[in-house]
């Protein structure tokens, strides 16, 4: 296949789209610049026509996400952008689909899809602003707001305890698992690349800061909650991997352990389930890339469609058909 060269380089400039009503300092900007880092080099070094491109949104602030954007999208319904987006990738699977939501879109409404898109292994990659409310409906708390969480649908503190996206996408067999957050755009983008390389569905949860909504007691103002999360909320699985070992692992284990993470490793996701738990023992939430595994068939690879056999390429004409078509129907009277 020939490779493609851009006749110019694509500039930032070139993909910014009209703009979303977002409030000032909304984490979902740093998503964004972010994502258009990555569309930047997807064009300009890895070969990959901006038109080969598609993106996929349901209904929220963070489904805004086309709106910032000038390429082909899709803004879709609430909790439904999955499997619209899964419907793409399948019928062509020429295209990089990244499919944008909230976590109210794919944890709560959309939480069946999210989890059938995992096991089922879509070569899709799925970037969750997760700010731990239903910001454009004004603030609720989402299943992943943290136990204690005060909102309007919560005044004395969330009492349900969250929801774990990265566990369930572990544990449902996604082929990437991680996640991000929007205020360091580098590490932000780096993660977005490695997603929309896996072969498989990527989950890139990020850590999108509702600067309107999500209230945290002693962290008031701008930019306070990028602050609450930094100082009180996440932490690197590297990080982690160093300075909880004793408490995760045995002496036994300790002593085969690599020094650093391995995401690639084939025990990734015991390893990271057993991190997550120990740092959500100390309300911790851990950051940062978790798993790659691209050893499981994908649904294309399962279904016989490849970029070569891409279902929205075949000929459906009349003309081109009219054999196969009498054919069936007569088979069907
Ligand atoms: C089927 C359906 N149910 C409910 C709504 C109302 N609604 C719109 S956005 C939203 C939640 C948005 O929260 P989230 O997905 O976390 O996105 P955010 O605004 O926080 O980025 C809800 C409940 C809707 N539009 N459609
Ligand atoms: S309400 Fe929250 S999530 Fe929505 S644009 Fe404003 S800061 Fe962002
Ligand atoms: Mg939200």
């Amino acid at each position: 296949m020939a490779v493609y060269t851009p006749e110019k380089p694509l500039t930032a400039a070139e993909i910014t789209g009209p703009g979303a009503w977002w409030c000032s300092g909304c984490g979902d900007f740093g998503v964004t610049a972010a994502f258009k880092d990555v569309l930047v080099t997807l064009v300009n070094e890895l070969g990959v026509p901006l038109e080969r491109v598609f993106v996929m949104s349901g209904i929220g602030c963070s489904s805004k996400e086309p709106e910032m954007l000038r390429l082909n999208a899709y803004h879709g319904q609430h909790g439904r952008s999955i499997p619209v987006a899964m419907g793409v990738a399948l019928a062509n699977p020429n295209l990089v689909v990244v499919d944008f939501g909230g976590d109210g879109d794919s944890y709560a409404i959309g939480m069946e899809h999210f989890v059938h898109a995992c096991i089922k292994n879509v070569n899709m990659t799925l970037i969750v602003m997760n700010n731990q409310v239903y910001g454009l409906t004004r603030g609720q708390a989402s299943p992943t707001g943290h136990l204690g969480l005060k909102t309007s649908s919560t005044p004395e503190g969330k009492k349900v305890r969250p929801v774990n996206p990265l566990k369930l996408a572990i544990a449902a067999g996604a082929a990437f698992v991680g996640r991000g957050v929007s205020w360091k755009k580098k590490e932000l983008a780096e993660l977005m690349l490695r997603a929309i390389q896996t072969k498989g569905f990527s989950l890139l949860d990020v850590f999108s800061p509702c600067v309107t909504y999500h209230r945290e007691p002693g962290y008031r103002g701008s930019g306070a909650i990028v602050d609450w999360y930094r100082l009180n909320y996440v932490l690197d699985i590297q990080e982690a991997w160093r300075e909880m070992r004793d408490q995760v692992f045995s002496e036994e284990e300790r002593a085969h352990l690599p020094s650093d993470y391995d995401p690639t490793s084939p025990d990734a996701a015991l390893y990271a389930l057993r991190l997550i738990e120990e740092a959500a023992k100390m309300g911790r939430e851990v950051t940062g890339l978790l798993l790659v595994n691209e050893s499981a068939p994908t649904l294309e690879e399962a279904l016989g469609v490849s970029p070569e056999r891409a279902p929205a390429l075949a000929d459906i004409s009349v003309e081109g058909n009219l054999e196969r078509y009498r054919k069936l129907l007569a088979e069907l009277r």
